[in-house]
């Protein structure tokens, strides 16, 4: 039975080993929480890293590791202190992080990094390769393994591969500065689906996407010629069950039961019964803005003195990446700025933070929700922030506000919590005085809302919802009308190439024998496809007939010395083997002077389009224009030109990233059914990429064997993947003439 093959760069769990006995523990940390019921109750393994280096685990302890983590349905990656300094708190964590969450500065670009990333990334894939069966789905998390889908695809290539991103995607001006952002971009596109948390980082993606590796984004979809890669986005919810009953057992329990914690903090409600308590939990981390929340608490308490005494701010601040400079210093701020401002404001009965710098249990991660009454969650940047989500899920009685920044992916989806900038702390100070006065009917209606929200669309919500939409990517897949050319039918073709007595290829020129390029005069055929195309049609009984949308001057320099037959401008002239030129009746020119300056003031406002003349139709391109900003004026200028031209005879092709004008008469179907007028072949081939190539297929007869390079809607019966697959085809019609 096929599986679910989950990976991250950590297990759901931690081993210890003191003693030399091992000890597990379930981890700590946003993803490990949010997935680990989906784990439990599916058929699934997960694949990551136990959280000790190859050298702290005793060799004769390496079994028991993997013994241990299989009890849990998860596989060990093994990874030496070197593979964790370089990958993980190197590229991972002083590189990506800094740069995805905006943090330029802290951004550090040193290529042995790369290649640790790189190396522990193609040992994740290995292991996975190592566990996956036909029918599987993969199902790849954060920022860690941006390179594993790739990574996989080359080695299973029909896998069913997801891909979640758990921080944000920056724009597309801070991402370009990745020094490996190519590679990166091409690493996370080796899946089918792509998640986001809010549709912002969907957007950015793309945006990136197009820019940088030029591919073409429909909505959201970007399409590569082996596959569509669908992108979308799904904000993570928390196991709302799990943390409601917490709390419902949390306040059923007797005193006795209670933690210590909880004991010292119904000790300071009781002695300051008017007092709030306001908290805030996060990893340490610069991204969650603790040092800011200190700051615009502390100028909350100098400009409103009278809540001196009448608030505490309850601060959980969890070790973390305690090996990377930054967070050493973070922690050196936060304890300097916690230090001065309970020196500053403190009063014999009464300090203003309480501070904690460590990891706590569950249970007291519930004594805090439950007992406080205000919530500060302030991070600069946050990919979603479950913690916003847990506080509201225990707040059972509704009672309790939320502050939230503006700046977590939660905002998008919490409303109706008090949605703060955190750079702005006014505005903090101000919400800090709504939540304090804010009236208990008010505090339920909000959170009635959000509770609703966040039972609703909860982690197995967001797993499923995610899941379902990988597994229709592959029925999408499966359901696409040409069929792949694979080696079997490859060699049919070959079959009845053989058999025929006369035989006619069709063959389009660029985005089929050519890959294209950003000029295009420079897309010139090398001397090895002149060669083929050259032998292709030596044979007597088979006839070649390059067909093209390119003008006739161009095509004719570029094949003046091979003797094949040419069809230029989509069939406005025709070149006989021997060279000589021929126009097509249908043809007429007189239009081009009203069209041509409509096309050139779309030029002037499109830095980077331009206007090819041709002899019988302008085209106007816009390959190299910013590609949304040519999407948009490619629409504009489609519905100008349909209204300027109709009742003319003419029609406007939409080609890839070129929009052509020419007579309607004209076009690839009409030009090469005229080829087969009076004659009986009895093999028709045709292969082309782009939407003027679908007049061909259409065009032809029903036992034509009609090939679209890419995946995309056809006509056609078969399809390839991309132009070096052309060539390999077009070389075994050489082998078999
Ligand atoms: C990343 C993204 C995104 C925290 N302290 C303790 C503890 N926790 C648990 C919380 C919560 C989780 O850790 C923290 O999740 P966050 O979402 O707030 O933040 P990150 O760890 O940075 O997670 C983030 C997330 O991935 C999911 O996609 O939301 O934006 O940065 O579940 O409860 N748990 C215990 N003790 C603690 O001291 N037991």
């Amino acid at each position: 039975m096929s599986k679910t093959i989950i990976i991250s760069n950590r297990l759901p769990l931690q081993i210890s080993i003191e003693n030399n006995h091992l000890d597990v523990t379930p981890s700590v940390g946003g993803l490990a929480t949010g997935l680990k019921s989906f784990h439990k109750d599916g058929d699934s393994i997960w694949i990551g890293w136990p959280g000790l280096t190859e050298e702290e685990i005793p060799e004769n302890l390496k079994d028991e590791v993997q013994k241990k983590a299989r009890e849990e349905n998860c596989v060990a990656v093994h990874l030496t202190s070197d593979e964790i300094d370089g990958f993980y708190y190197g590229f991972s964590n002083r590189t990506i992080w800094p740069l995805f969450h905006y943090f330029m500065e802290y951004t550090e670009s040193d290529d042995q990094f790369w290649k640790s990333y790189q190396e522990v990334n193609q040992k994740y894939a290995d292991e996975i390769l190592e566990h996956y069966e036909d029918g599987d789905v993969i199902w790849v998390h954060d920022y860690q393994l941006l390179l594993v889908p790739k990574m996989i695809r080359e080695k299973a290539p029909e896998a069913v591969i997801g891909f979640f991103n758990h921080i944000p995607f920056p724009s597309y001006e801070v991402f370009r500065t990745l020094p490996w952002r190519e590679k990166v971009l091409e690493g996370v596109l080796g899946t089918d689906l792509i998640g986001f948390h809010t549709y912002d980082y969907e957007r950015h993606f793309l945006s990136s996407v197009s820019r940088i590796l030029r591919h073409q984004v429909d909505f959201n979809e970007v399409t590569l010629p082996d596959r569509i890669v669908k992108v979308d986005s799904f904000p993570m919810g928390i196991d709302y069950k799990k943390f409601e009953q917490a709390a419902l057992d949390h306040f059923k329990s007797t005193s006795e039961n209670q933690s210590e914690l909880q004991r010292r903090l119904d000790h300071h409600l009781e002695a300051t019964p008017e007092a709030k308590m306001i908290l805030s939990i996060d990893r340490l981390d610069y991204t969650k803005g603790i040092a800011h929340r200190i700051r615009a608490y502390e100028y909350f308490l100098d400009k409103n003195p009278e809540y001196i005494e009448k608030v505490r701010l309850v601060m959980l601040a969890v070790p973390s990446r305690s090996n990377v400079p930054q967070y050493r210093r973070l922690k050196r701020e936060v304890d300097e700025l916690v230090g001065r401002i309970n020196g500053k404001f403190s009063t014999v009965s009464w300090t203003p933070i309480w501070y904690f710098y460590r990891s706590m249990p569950f249970e007291n991660l519930i004594d805090l929700y439950t007992t406080c009454e205000i919530a500060l969650l302030t991070p600069i940047r946050d990919g979603m922030n479950l913690v916003a989500k847990e506080y509201v899920a225990t707040r059972t009685d509704r009672t309790g506000v939320l502050i939230l920044s503006e700046m977590a992916g939660a905002a998008h989806e919490m409303n109706e919590a008090l949605i703060i900038n955190p750079n702005n702390f006014e505005q903090v100070a101000e919400a800090l005085k709504t939540a304090f006065h804010m009236p208990k009917e008010e505090q339920m209606e909000r959170n009635k809302m959000l509770q609703k929200r966040l039972r609703r669309y909860s982690v197995e919500k967001w797993a499923q919802d995610f899941m379902k939409a990988l597994r229709g990517t592959k029925e999408n897949r499966d359901s696409f009308k040409a069929t792949r050319i694979t080696s079997e039918i490859s060699e049919e073709i070959m079959e009845q190439f053989k058999k025929a007595k006369k035989k006619i290829l069709f063959i389009d020129y660029d985005g089929t024998l050519v890959n294209f390029v950003n000029k295009p005069e420079d897309a010139e055929p090398d001397a090895d496809l002149k060669e083929l195309i050259r032998t292709l049609n030596s044979s007597e009984d088979t006839h070649v007939i390059l067909i093209s949308g390119r003008d006739k001057n161009t095509l004719g320099s570029w094949w003046r010395d091979i003797p094949v037959e040419l069809i230029s401008e989509h069939g406005v002239w025709m070149r006989q083997i021997d060279g000589e030129w021929e126009l097509s009746e249908n043809v007429k020119s007189e239009w081009m002077d009203a069209v041509r300056p409509v096309i050139e003031n779309f030029v002037d406002r499109t830095p980077g389009t331009f206007i090819e003349e041709k002899n019988y139709s302008l085209a106007w391109h816009y390959r190299k224009a910013d590609p949304q900003l040519g999407e948009i004026r490619a629409n504009e200028l489609s519905n100008v030109l349909k209204e300027l031209i109709s009742n003319r005879g003419l029609s406007v092709l939409e080609g890839n990233k070129v929009l052509e004008i020419k007579s309607s008469d004209v076009n690839k179907g009409k030009a090469c059914t005229k080829k087969l007028v009076g004659e009986n072949y009895d093999f028709i081939f045709a292969i082309g990429d782009d939407w003027t190539d679908e007049y061909m297929f259409q065009e032809l007869p029903e036992t034509a064997y009609t090939v679209k390079v890419g995946i995309r809607k056809t006509s056609a019966r078969y399809y390839v993947e991309g132009t070096p697959k052309v060539r390999t085809l077009l070389e075994k019609f050489r082998d078999n003439l």
